[in-house]
């Protein structure tokens, strides 16, 4: 992320936390709102009991104000744009000026009012996914309350009695509301103990959250499809895609801490370069030490929470993305045949005398596609992209960057830029002689003393029926 992306929470959160009169304190906090996709720098609680601050990814955390002992929110859901890579912006519907929503942050204990205010088009509520409160406070419309009205606000008010990590959407007209963007992420952070610790969960240098979510969005267009099930053409985190994605920047032996959900509807499995980490939480709790076993990559089921921890000490530019290899890529239709070894030469030049721009996708691989600044609609993501220090990254999508250096300095989340290889520790091209390709000759086939036959070579041809037989074949 880069410093011009940084603002003040210190500025807002002093105005909340100051002494207000008894009157205002009787009416709404004032809401924050937030105009820029931008990663916000942690924000540390100006009163309450102390914690470590989370960062969240391209997001940031919502001010509150303390009264009378009460941790006091106000969440405005509304439509908002967001950017989800520069260049291109979505209409979505979200809260405070973004999708996702801000980040909550409260601890163990705490007491927690959050008002809500419906600026949609349509009756919303909130389900706090995870969370032990009063039934009536679960926020599943029609079940737990009524829904909240357009232009009404409601409150919600429980004790945050579960350290962990948890989500916040609507449980009203879900299937709309989840698939524009609405959403956000919850922190409980942990009561500690004299010492300042908690038996299953650790103190951290850093700690990264972001919710998975996925759209669908004509290239071209700017609202996703609501009716879409499984046929999702962005992969996003918090509701960006790559190269929009910011970077995961720390110092080297720090112990991170990353948090992820899964709003989506399919699994994530997500894969960290360079390092073996443990999932030390779920949206159930700390999982017991007894449980925890290393991985690099980590299932995110659709609804679930993780919560991975490692030692950042291997230096370098590490790739951080979910594994299925189409999740890493970016609007495009779906309706492109596989053109692998198919030879144009002959067939293109007839084509482009008929059609000057026609051009074949994927003859040698989807490799192109990075390379070649093809031409897209307005207000469209390139499918695959992003210019590393050797190249083409060739990704889309879920797909960010652990960036751990020496010198980041504690604090610091600013991107260090790309990590300069030492000399001798990159691959290299060979330039000395090859050998002979030296390839096994088959069996001889059928000889009289083989007692099987062998195999010989074998090439799949679709026949079609003959014109003249066809499905007349079937009399
Ligand atoms: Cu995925």
């Amino acid at each position: 992320m880069k410093r011009r992306d940084f603002f003040s929470h210190a500025a807002i959160t002093a105005v909340a936390a100051a002494s207000v009169s008894k009157v205002a304190m009787a009416a709404l906090p004032e809401p924050s709102f937030m105009s820029h996709a931008g990663t916000a720098a942690p924000l540390s609680p100006a009163n309450g009991l102390p914690y470590h601050p989370v960062v969240t990814l391209n997001g940031w955390t919502l001010p509150w104000r303390m009264n009378q002992g009460v941790k006091e929110f106000h969440l405005v859901a509304e439509p908002v744009v967001r950017e989800m890579t520069p260049g291109f912006k979505a209409h979505m519907w979200g809260y405070n000026g973004q999708s996702p929503g801000p980040t909550i942050e409260v601890v163990e204990g705490d007491r927690v009012r959050i008002f809500v205010t419906n600026k949609l088009p349509e009756h919303t509520s909130v389900h706090w996914h995870g969370q032990r409160l009063p039934n009536g406070m679960d926020g599943v419309s029609g079940l737990n309350q009524s829904a909240i009205p357009v232009g009404k606000t409601f409150v919600y008010e429980f004790e945050a009695r579960r350290p962990g990590t948890f989500m916040y959407h609507p449980h009203a007209d879900e299937m709309t509301q989840m698939a524009m963007g609405m959403m956000g992420f919850w922190v409980t952070h942990p009561k500690l103990d004299k010492a300042g610790k908690h038996p299953l969960i650790d103190t951290v240098d850093r700690d990264f959250v972001f919710l998975l979510s996925a759209y669908d969005i004509e290239p071209g267009s700017a609202t996703p499809k609501i009716m879409t099930m499984l046929d999702f053409n962005l992969w996003s985190w918090n509701s960006r895609i790559f190269p929009g994605i910011d970077t995961l920047n720390v110092r080297k032996n720090d112990k991170v801490r990353i948090r992820v959900g899964n709003l989506t509807m399919t699994n994530h499995p997500i894969h960290l370069h360079g390092h073996e980490f443990t999932v030390t939480g779920t949206d159930g709790g700390p999982v017991p030490n007894v449980a925890r076993w290393p991985e690099v990559t980590t299932d995110v089921a659709v609804g679930q929470m993780r919560q991975v921890e490692f030692l950042a000490d291997e230096e370098g530019d590490w790739a951080f993305h979910c594994h299925k290899s189409h999740h890493t890529m970016n609007a495009m239709g779906h309706n492109v045949p596989t053109m692998i070894g198919v030879d144009h030469r002959g067939l293109i030049k007839k084509l482009q005398q008929a059609s000057p721009d026609y051009m074949v996708m994927g003859e040698r691989g989807m490799a192109d596609m990075g390379q070649m600044e093809m031409p897209i609609p307005e207000n469209t993501a390139p499918m695959m992209t992003g210019k590393g220090p050797y190249g083409g990254i060739e990704m889309g999508g879920m797909f960010s960057l652990l960036k751990v250096r020496h010198d980041q300095q504690p604090g610091d989340y600013k991107d260090p830029g790309w990590y300069p290889q030492p000399p001798g520790t990159q691959a290299y091209e060979w330039t000395g002689t090859l050998p002979k390709h030296a390839r096994p000759t088959p069996p001889p086939s059928n000889t009289a003393s083989s007692a099987t036959p062998a195999p010989t070579d074998a090439e799949v041809r679709v026949r079609k029926p003959a014109a003249s037989g066809g499905h007349g074949g079937h009399r």
